[in-house]
């Protein structure tokens, strides 16, 4: 109870990870970075320098890098308002690791990013990254948020983050001179800033490639770059659309937000204190569409699958993972589960998942040779890692942004074969009840983290009787196909009705 115990609290007391310290380490735990970092030249800009990229991204651009023994990729990350992730890496020589949790615990230190920088302090130099000739990759793990795009898949205009960062491309355009100094509003509009820097300066291509859990990610990428390209008017957005490519992908790895006591087992296998610690399942994926228009890292060196089409593996996983996942956070938190592995060893909701997989199912083609079936229970295998410590609220949020995504188009599908899936049903029930509730069935508190929360505040709040009703009026969560048909709308009542029943 109360704070660290005296060990713990001494491992604090570590030296910090870095090049140096790690030299003095011999062999150990944990292994080192498979390339100098000190070699490595920066050819890709990351932005949404989060668990997930670390984790993800960065470990298969190292991989590569260690295993073509080419002069090697760099990364210059980009983190978001929060410069949090940036200053944990500065005095670590951008070194980090990766603690893999499966049935035994393994630690790596990943050399690949050589500079985390904060668009607030820096956004200078990430375009003049963005325009070096050396680079060729810019990548995006941002949160399905970060896109500040409306229901049809365009730019949020109205959002002043936009029109601010809209209108900076107009002034440099008029003005001729260099990028203004102003620091960017968002991800998407500072990578455009770059972009017409990039433009300006040589018109090298450049691959833009987003690696968010979104339907078509490169797609919906291409869309909204274009549009804050069209701001600067001339001939950049047709530069964009010759000289730029924007590969979708499909990415998996589970990586949920690290915590202390993953910072003290790290410290104990490293033998450093690494601030900068990101932990995650030992699965991980990667399919990306051949879709490049400049050079990169070779990815499929360390396992990446390249394929002409990841709409197949897209469609299935944010269906049969990311959707029952959901499922698992919202209808867990609500019976006072904890983790998401709780929650898939609860007999009751492990059925519920089941029955969203094969409601899934039935809207997938597969890839060539995947069997859905072994996917679906492969996934839940995952989820049920007691070692992860995924936690159901962590995923839970976001859900006005994800259920569209991961869910709703499940039901869109089914309800055009006649068919009224209801395990989709009652996760969206699920959904409105946390929103509701905001508590679980003990009385904890669970926390709304989403970018229209005081939305759906608002619109919650009001008699339990039109809950359904009202949720259903949120035309930017729910398509019309979905919140107009009564044998829908109907199993979303009856589960929501049993649910705060059962919260009662
Ligand atoms: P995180 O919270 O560690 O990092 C999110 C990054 O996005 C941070 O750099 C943050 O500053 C930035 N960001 C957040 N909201 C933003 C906004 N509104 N505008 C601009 N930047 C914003 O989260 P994590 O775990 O790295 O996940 C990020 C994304 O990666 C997810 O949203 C998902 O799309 C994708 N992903 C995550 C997986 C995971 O298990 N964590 C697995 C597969 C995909
Ligand atoms: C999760 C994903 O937080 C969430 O929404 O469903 O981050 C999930 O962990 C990944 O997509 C797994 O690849």
């Amino acid at each position: 109870p109360g704070g660290e115990t005296e060990a713990a609290a001494g491992l604090r007391t570590l030296e910090r990870l870095s090049l140096a310290a790690l030299e003095k380490l011999g062999p150990g735990a944990a292994s080192a970075p498979g390339v100098d970092p000190r070699g490595l030249e920066i050819g890709v800009v990351h932005f949404g320098l989060g668990a997930f990229h670390r984790a993800h991204q960065a470990v298969f651009t190292e991989d590569a890098s260690s295993l073509t023994g080419d002069t090697g990729w760099g990364i210059l990350g980009v983190t978001g308002r929060s410069a949090r992730v940036a200053d944990a890496l500065a005095p670590q020589d951008g070194l980090y690791s990766v603690l893999t949790k499966g049935r035994a615990s393994s630690l790596r230190v990943i050399g690949s990013i050589r500079s985390a920088v904060s668009p607030g302090r820096d956004t200078p130099l990430v375009i003049r990254t963005l325009a070096a000739a050396g680079t060729s990759v810019a990548s995006l793990t941002i949160t399905e948020k970060g896109y500040r795009r409306d229901a049809a898949g365009h730019l949020h205009r109205s959002d002043p983050d936009v029109a601010a960062d809209l209108a900076a491309l107009k002034t440099e355009a008029r003005s001729g001179a260099g990028a203004p100094a102003e620091p960017a509003r968002t991800p998407l509009g500072l990578l455009t800033r770059g972009l017409f820097a990039r433009y300006r300066a040589h018109g090298a291509p450049l691959s833009v490639m987003s690696c968010d859990n979104l339907s078509k990610n490169g797609a919906l990428t291409r869309t909204l770059v274009t549009e804050f390209a069209a701001a600067a008017g001339g001939g950049f957005a047709d530069w964009v659309g010759d000289a730029v490519g924007f590969p979708s992908t499909m990415v998996d790895r589970i990586v949920p937000a690290t915590t202390d006591a993953d910072r003290r087992r790290a410290a104990e296998l490293l033998g450093l204190w690494d601030e900068g610690l990101v932990v995650a399942e030992p699965f991980g994926q990667w399919v990306l569409e051949d879709a490049f228009t400049a050079a990169r890292p070779a990815w499929e060196q360390a396992g990446a699958t390249i394929t002409a089409d990841v709409a197949p593996f897209e469609t299935a996983k944010l269906r049969l993972l990311n959707g029952t996942h959901s499922l698992l956070a919202y209808l867990g938190a609500l019976k006072g589960h904890r983790t998401i592995a709780e929650a898939a060893a609860d007999p009751e909701l492990a059925d519920a998942a089941a029955a969203l997989q094969g409601e899934a199912m039935r809207t997938l083609v597969p890839p060539a040779g995947l069997d859905l079936a072994e996917y679906a229970e492969s996934i839940l295998a995952r989820f049920r890692n007691p070692a992860l410590g995924h936690t159901t609220v962590q995923v839970a949020m976001d859900g006005s942004e994800k259920l569209p995504i991961r869910a709703l188009g499940t039901a869109a599908d089914l309800l055009e074969q006649g068919v009224v899936p209801d395990a989709v049903a009652r996760l969206v029930a699920g959904w409105m009840a946390y929103v509701f509730l905001g508590r679980d069935s003990y009385g904890h508190e669970l926390p709304l983290d989403d970018p229209i929360a005081g939305v759906l505040t608002d619109t919650a709040r009001g008699p339990a009787g039109g809950l359904a009703d009202r949720m259903f009026g949120l035309d930017t969560v729910f398509p019309p196909a979905v919140a107009g048909h009564p044998g829908f709308r109907s199993a979303v009542a009856s589960h929501l009705a049993e649910l705060l029943r059962e919260s009662a």
